[in-house]
């Protein structure tokens, strides 16, 4: 019998504080997510399959992940229920979790990339099917709390692309994974929603189809705002597409919402956030901030890379978060209001107007700190 911690009903879900997460350009206490409880697995006996449409099926130990080339990603890790506090408070009310805006994290994962296990493993796909096949990753450790496993897929084409840094991930911030985060191995899937990175995997599987795991099939997608009944919902869920990439997003963590800020002899004040890329279009190029709603736009400064030491190189960041601060100009008086706006490498930009959708994820209108009592 595995051990786990917690329990379907009462799963482990919470987001560190954003002052803190946003002082740090690589994340040491994440956000957990779990749709189940946590199992603690002996890693010196656990396996993960590769099976389905392969020419050789594997069993794969933690060691053997090993002796394959190992590579490391910065990237950040965001479940797409991120800010969805925000949608429901500033459009109409959603269904899920009350995150705030710290539901990602910005680690450095390591392990083999997934492209070399299914190249160990061979395709036996038919090159017609290829384009529209999936991989998919399950974790039959422990039921959820929708389905009687964990379990979510990514287009073939995107996992066969190393450039893509989809990692079997053994490790994250140099050590080995803790339970929580998903040890002894999970799926890192570099700008694709966090639901993706199948935790405490035990099963690849290469196949024509999703995968047929309710987290893909029946949530983390974006409905059309008139899916707005449960009834309704249920119509949509199998017309639309799961969620895959990540859209660019920014967040102010400092200064808190309601707190008292001073201004200085410029009339400005400090503010500091995180911002994210779009999907595989990163990094970050800009972000910008307004402290007259929107009407005038400073340019922030990127943090990057700088901030942390010398173990991270410029040429990582493409998956990564950026770090940025920038002093702006804010009226003096209480309800001061920051909005934050981020632009990455492709040119993708935040909604001006985010649209509502049932279960509030992929949340991304401006970021925006408000009730400040400016001095
Ligand atoms: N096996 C398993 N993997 C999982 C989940 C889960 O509930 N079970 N949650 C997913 C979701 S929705 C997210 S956002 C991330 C969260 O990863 P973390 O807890 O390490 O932050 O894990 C993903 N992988
Ligand atoms: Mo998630």
């Amino acid at each position: 019998m595995v051990q786990l911690e917690y329990s379907v009903e009462e799963p482990l879900n919470r987001e560190p504080d954003l002052e803190k997460l946003v002082s740090s350009f690589i994340t040491t206490e994440g956000y957990d997510r779990n749709h189940g409880p946590i199992p603690y697995l002996d890693a010196s006996t656990h396996r993960v399959s590769v099976s389905g449409l392969v020419t050789k099926e594997l069993s794969l130990s933690v060691e053997d992940l090993k002796s394959l080339p190992q590579h490391s990603v910065i990237c950040a890790l965001q479940c797409a229920g991120n800010r969805r506090h925000t949608m429901r408070t500033k459009l109409k009310e959603v269904n899920g979790i009350d995150w705030c805006d710290g539901a990602v994290m910005n680690c450095r994962w390591g392990g083999p990339l997934l492209s070399d296990v299914l190249f160990k493993a061979g395709l036996s796909i038919h090159p017609e099917k290829q384009s529209s096949a999936h991989v998919a990753f399950a974790c039959h450790q422990t039921p959820t709390q929708d389905d009687a496993y964990y379990g979510a897929s990514i287009p073939l084409s995107r996992a066969l692309d190393a450039s893509s840094s989809i990692l079997v991930a053994l490790t994250m911030n140099n050590a080995p994974l803790t339970p929580n985060h998903g040890a002894p191995v999970r799926i890192v899937t570099p700008g694709i929603a966090g639901a993706r990175s199948v935790k405490w995997l035990d099963k690849i599987i290469v196949q024509t189809t999703e995968s047929n795991n309710y987290y893909q099939q029946q949530d983390y997608k974006i409905l059309p705002p008139e899916a707005d009944t449960k009834e309704k919902a249920d119509k949509w869920w199998g017309k639309v597409p799961a969620i895959q990439d990540m859209p660019v997003n920014s967040v102010i963590g400092v200064p808190k919402p309601d707190s008292v800020v001073k201004r200085d002899e410029n009339g400005c004040v400090e503010v500091r956030g995180y911002a994210l890329p779009s999907g595989a279009d990163g990094p970050v190029t800009k972000v910008e901030v307004s402290g007259d709603g929107g009407e005038t736009w400073t340019e922030a400064v990127l943090l990057g890379w700088e901030e942390s030491g010398k173990e991270v190189q410029e040429g990582d960041l493409k998956w990564a978060w950026c770090l940025w601060r920038a002093s702006v100009k804010v009226g003096a008086g209480k309800g001061g209001r920051v909005l934050s706006r981020a632009v990455d490498r492709s040119g993708n930009t935040q909604s001006e107007k985010p649209v509502w959708n049932w279960r509030g994820v992929a949340y991304n209108g401006y970021g925006e700190v408000t009730g400040l009592d400016v001095v």
